[in-house]
């Protein structure tokens, strides 16, 4: 078995494709469905006559959720580059390209989707523009085939020509040691803890004993599953559900892996790097960086032996990590920035387990590392660290600087100040235990706020924001909304909130552009008797799954499809009257004028007397 990802824009007909070729909604969250957008990865099983068969792993275009793509991104051996043939190539076309360059994709075709909105002249434009794109990069000269989900029209032939690069693909190494990244851990009543992946090499059997890391212990191997089939093993290059009893999935987590039990766990590996060329002014001979190993997302630096790499050309270099993880020799892996999250490029595993360099200090930084500790979480400036520590204000912030980098200190910001980092180690653990309680009490709900965080801990709220900020910062927590919450979590709701939302904002297929009365959606949610309901409205809303518009509440989708009219009228036809809006929308006069508004507001009109026309971007 191989897998083959889809990749490319948001809104270009990924996870629409996925469901053309197999049946399978790969969109499984209640979420997804109402923004009609893919959060995070997602799975099919491509099925032909002949017993030929594939794992799909459908990915998220949207760019606040590369790292979503990312975890699973390493598995993919045949790249299905997804490009809407209305829209062409977009950012992330070429922000996924880019990344896949560093993984192991050994071939790639081409999909132009949405062939029924354009003609042969824009197909054959957006064919080429696909081809200067991907010149250089390892999909050059990939086939390209022009599909419509709407029609069927190329389905066929798509679906033909992928099973034939399965059958020419080469097997995975199946005699190398196992080692499956974890791209999803759930609980099964009655079996305990599931955790899948892909499995990049080795042969897996029932009965084996593994290591499984985080937490770094040994598990047997109760049962495994391929697509819903038990098996008794599994050869490399499949998509594998792993029973591992004795284990508490609330422990395990995304980026965990699941390996023979000869590897050793380390934090320093030995790395063969590239960067890409837009990463030169990013890099320091020691770069924070966020490092995608597997499944995962570890935060580390990168140390090039030699100093920062001029233009694209590879270097030896260290990558210490926050955690010890597992990597075999020859494992394909990326870094991206801490923030803003730009790519910096990518390499392979050279050998693991390599001595930390820890480097000896001067009686100056012993000092200052001195003077944090004592206050703990008591934040700093330069100038009292460097008057408690006795030296010059400026050498502090450069002593302060340092230890930041390598984790021994914190650093805050708006004012600048730094914490001892073990202190700060302790009240990040100390916050994500209220996350994680909180998010397993209230999943519907976004996040905590600062607020709620402050009193729970006992910790001052206004130091408590810059703290969060900076852990926001380094991508520790997500924070959105004014809510925070572990990286991990989306929230979800509960059938009877969904049920709720799904009847209170119902589409009428007579008037599917009408929204639903925002008085008449609160008069129901008030009396109801349902746990967590304005909370799981607010998450609906701060999402962009249900948007507020004058009194109307409109889904998501219905929100995208009256944009791509007003988008497709201006652009046809020019700038756009009251009366041509409510037209194109199929609305009446009292929806048309908020909309309209409500377009100038966010950013996607301007207007000028009784026009609207498109903001440039
Ligand atoms: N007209 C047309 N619309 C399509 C086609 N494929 C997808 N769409 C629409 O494009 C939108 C985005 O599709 P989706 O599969 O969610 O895109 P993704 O973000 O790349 O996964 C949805 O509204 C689809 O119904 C197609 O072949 N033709
Ligand atoms: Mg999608």
């Amino acid at each position: 078995m191989h897998v083959v990802g889809t990749a490319g824009h948001v809104d270009h007909g990924k996870s629409a494709l996925v469901r053309a070729l197999t049946g399978t909604d790969p969109d499984r969250w209640i979420e997804e469905k109402l923004r009609g957008m893919t959060l995070d990865l997602g799975f099919a099983h491509l099925r032909f006559d002949d017993g030929v068969d594939a794992g799909i792993v459908d990915v998220p275009g949207h760019e606040r959720f590369v790292h979503n793509m990312l975890a699973g991104a390493a598995g993919m051996e045949l790249l299905l580059l997804v490009v809407a043939a209305n829209e062409g190539v977009r950012p992330q076309t070429l922000e996924h390209l880019a990344i896949l360059d560093f993984l192991n994709v050994r071939r790639t075709i081409v999909v132009l989707t949405k062939s029924d909105l354009v003609d042969d002249g824009a197909l054959a434009q957006v064919a080429r523009d696909v081809a200067g794109a991907t010149r250089g990069t390892f999909a050059e000269g990939a086939a390209a085939f022009a599909v419509s989900t709407v029609t069927g029209d190329g389905v066929e032939e798509l679906r033909r020509a992928i099973h034939d690069a399965l059958v020419a693909l080469p097997p995975r190494a199946h005699d190398a040691p196992a080692f499956l990244p974890v791209d999803r851990v759930f609980a099964l009543p009655g079996h305990g803890t599931i955790v899948t992946g892909t499995l990049m090499q080795g042969t897996l059997r029932a009965g084996d004993t593994l290591l499984l890391d985080p937490p770094g212990r040994e598990v047997r191997l109760r049962s495994l599953h391929v697509f819903g089939e038990s098996r008794t093993a599994v050869a490399g290059g499949a998509r594998v559900a792993a029973n591992v009893p004795g284990v508490d999935a609330s422990d395990l987590h995304r980026g965990a892996v699941l390996a023979d039990a000869t590897f050793v766990s380390s934090a320093s590996l030995r790395v063969r790097f590239r960067p890409v060329r837009e990463a030169q002014p990013w890099l320091r001979r020691r770069t924070p960086v966020r490092a995608y190993l597997g499944a995962g997302e570890i935060l580390g630096t990168l140390v090039f032996d030699d100093g920062p790499p001029a233009l694209s050309v590879a270097v030896d270099a260290t990558l210490h990590l926050r955690r010890t993880t597992i990597a075999y020799a020859g494992e394909a892996f990326v870094v991206r920035t801490l923030s803003p999250k730009v790519l910096l490029g990518g390499g392979t595993i050279g050998s693991a387990a390599v001595e930390s360099t820890a480097e000896s200090d001067a009686p100056d930084v012993d000092a200052v590392a001195r003077v944090l500790a004592a206050w703990g979480t008591v934040p700093r400036a330069a100038a009292e660290l460097g008057a408690e520590a006795n030296v010059r204000e400026e050498r502090a912030a450069e002593i302060a600087g340092a230890l930041t980098a390598r984790g021994a200190a914190r650093a805050l910001h708006k004012p600048d100040a730094y914490l001892d980092g073990a202190a700060a180690e302790a009240l990040s653990e100390r916050i994500a235990a209220v996350f994680a309680r909180r998010e397993s009490e209230a999943p519907w709900m976004l996040g905590t706020t600062s607020l709620a965080l402050a009193r729970e801990l006992t910790v001052d709220e206004p130091l408590l924001i810059r703290f969060l900020a900076s852990e926001v910062e380094e991508g520790r927590i997500a924070g959105r909304a004014g809510y925070y919450s572990s990286i991990a979590h989306e929230a979800r709701l509960t059938p009877e909130q969904r049920e709720f939302f799904e009847r209170t904002v119902a589409v009428d297929p007579e008037q599917p552009l009408v929204p639903a009365s925002l008085d008449s959606l609160l008069a129901e949610l008030r009396p109801a008797r349902i746990t967590g309901l304005p909370q799981a409205f607010d998450t609906l809303l701060a999402s962009g799954a249900l948007v507020k518009v004058g009194a109307g509440v409109y889904r998501g989708t219905q929100i995208a499809e009256i944009r791509r009219r007003l988008e497709t009228s201006i652009r046809r036809d020019g700038p756009i009257t009251m009366a041509r809006f409510r037209d194109a929308v199929g609305t009446t006069r009292r929806h048309a004028v908020p909309l309209m508004e409500w377009f100038d507001a966010t950013g996607v009109t301007v207007r000028d007397g009784d026009l609207r026309s498109l903001r440039q971007r």
